[in-house]
């Protein structure tokens, strides 16, 4: 399996993390979908990261599906999402923050270096910042319950996505969302990012 995509985006970031939680062996190759958009184009001509290259050649994208066929590969006792009921349906409450979190600073940073900055749409990147501001209130409150992950005492998909949305967030627009409006999860991402499978990844 071939997990093609740079660490600094968060869908590819929450894959590689999640496959060695999972104890899923793979090649990671860090091709730039702005970098090397030609040699993005030969493997994905959507250009599109993540992109997983199955074993028998099948090509797989958007971190979510991914991570859906993923889980099925591993080992019941390994997996990440909750298979049923409460916990279930809180980790994918959770999921739902944490990807648009990430969604959102994605669309900041295009705004700020896709565009010239003369085009820069300050309304946009202002409604940006609301929405962002949202998503982490509501993370901050679920940390307060943490006891010391997202769901009790296990690992789940919420928690690595929830602080790889953060890192991701704080290090490209940290002067939009500064880790002091959200001491309790800065904290606990430091716990999380303390972890060998994260720091086996990092963002830079
Ligand atoms: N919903 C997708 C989002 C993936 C995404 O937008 N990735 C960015 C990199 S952070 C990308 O491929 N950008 C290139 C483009 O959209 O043209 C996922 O979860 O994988």
């Amino acid at each position: 399996m071939q997990l093609i995509g740079m660490l600094d985006s968060p869908y590819v970031r929450r894959v590689a993390i999640s496959l060695k939680l999972l104890g899923l062996p793979f090649e990671h190759r860090p091709v730039s979908v702005f970098r090397h958009f030609d040699q993005f184009r030969q493997v994905n001509p959507l250009v599109k990261a993540p992109t997983l290259v199955c074993d028998d050649g099948e090509v797989l994208m958007d971190s979510t599906l991914i991570l859906d066929y993923l889980e099925a590969l591993a080992p019941a006792g390994r997996r990440l999402m909750p298979s049923e009921g409460a916990s279930r349906r809180q980790t994918l409450q959770l999921l739902g923050i944490a990807l648009t979190a990430c969604d959102k600073t994605v669309q900041a940073v295009y705004e700020r270096q896709q565009r010239p900055p003369e085009k820069l749409h300050q309304p946009w990147l202002d409604r940006i910042q609301l929405q962002l501001d949202a998503a982490y209130a509501e993370l901050e409150r679920a940390i307060q319950r943490a006891r010391p992950w997202l769901l009790g005492g296990r690992l789940t998909q919420a928690d690595v996505s929830v602080a790889v949305a953060w890192r991701f967030t704080q290090y490209y627009i940290a002067d939009l969302i500064p880790p002091d409006r959200y001491p309790l999860l800065s904290a606990w991402s430091a716990r999380a990012e303390s972890l060998p499978e994260f720091t086996a990844t990092p963002l830079d």
